[in-house]
């Protein structure tokens, strides 16, 4: 269970936790047909703060270009209310969520004229895959099911309905005792976790799979910058799972899931079966940056 907080903005106001309620027709709840993001606010050194938030923002407008829904605000608007939400939580780190939906009027496929809805909360929200995770990494499988197709979802959106997809491959591997799964695009190729890019080390490159099948992720960017910084080499191309298999290491990044070490994937012992040094070395150069004891990146916090 989630620990609640106190306020959740919605459409201008912010209304209790717990009454923070649609009706039961809303269109997106039907459909799936709605525009998310997940933004992280770290406590530092030198207080709270939101990390990327801008880029978080243009991404949340992009999905709803892309998925045609027309938000009721500018991205400054959104920009203060994710702020406030923080604020008026009084929360130090959390986990935010913005929500862009298409809410109660016509049923059907045809959205028509329904009214557009957005959302913020926030909440305290710790390791995604557990703090274990972080520091001894994860059994990944490949999943069974297949990433989108680029002309059936497109990924560079973050739509709500695309998480089917992912929520099915997590089931299926949690059932069968992995903690994360890993999918194939629809020619084979490795595309990205449920909720995670995927990248690679080998022969001391850094490889990740390439925008075209899978979400730009926010803090795939940010670990490609911080690589390169440290003169590690980084190649954005495809790769295989049998690729994975014999990496020296394997990692997934997400907001959700910051930097995550892989230490064995479909029953395979990566590299030496516990986080590589690469791996560690950028995790610590996450961390480091997100809570401001590395001030080399402050254009990327948002104080609180
Ligand atoms: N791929 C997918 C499919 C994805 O959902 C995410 C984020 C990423 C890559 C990484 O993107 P970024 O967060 O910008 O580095 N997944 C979000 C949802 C997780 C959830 O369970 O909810 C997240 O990490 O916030």
């Amino acid at each position: 269970m989630m620990q609640p907080s106190e306020k959740i903005w919605m459409d201008g106001t912010f209304v209790n936790w717990a009454d923070a309620n649609v009706h039961v027709l809303t269109h997106s709840l039907h459909y799936g047909l709605a525009a998310f993001e997940g933004i992280r606010c770290y406590q530092g050194k030198n207080g709270s703060a939101i990390f990327r938030l801008p880029e978080h923002v243009d991404r949340l407008f992009e999905s709803a270009h892309i998925a045609m829904i027309r938000i009721p605000y500018d991205k400054k608007q959104v920009t203060e209310a994710i702020v406030e939400t923080v604020r008026v939580n009084k929360l130090e780190a959390c986990y935010i969520r913005p929500l862009v939906y298409i809410g109660y009027g016509a049923m059907g496929l045809y959205p028509g004229e329904n009214p557009i809805r957005v959302a913020i909360a926030a909440w305290r929200w710790g390791a995604y895959l557990g703090e274990e995770a972080l520091a001894s990494g994860i059994r990944a499988r490949v999943s069974s099911f297949t990433r989108h197709h680029v002309n059936v979802s497109m990924t560079r959106g973050k739509i709500s309905g695309y998480y089917v997809n992912s929520i099915l491959a997590k089931r299926e591997v949690k059932a069968d005792g992995y903690d994360e799964a890993i999918m194939l695009d629809p020619e084979g190729y490795v595309a990205e976790g449920t909720g995670e890019n995927v990248f690679i080390v080998r022969r001391g490159v850094l490889k990740t799979t390439p925008l075209t099948s899978i979400l730009e992720g926010i803090t795939r960017n940010s670990v490609i910058q911080l690589a390169r910084e440290r003169g590690i080499p980084v190649a954005e191309e495809r790769f295989t799972r049998d690729e994975m298999y014999v990496a020296d290491e394997v990692f997934v990044t997400g907001t959700a899931a910051e930097l995550t070490p892989v230490r064995e994937i479909d029953n395979r012992r990566i590299g030496a079966g516990k986080p590589g040094p690469i791996t560690m070395a950028l995790q610590k150069a996450f961390f480091d940056v997100v809570t401001g004891e590395d001030p080399s990146h402050q254009a990327w916090l948002t104080r609180v």
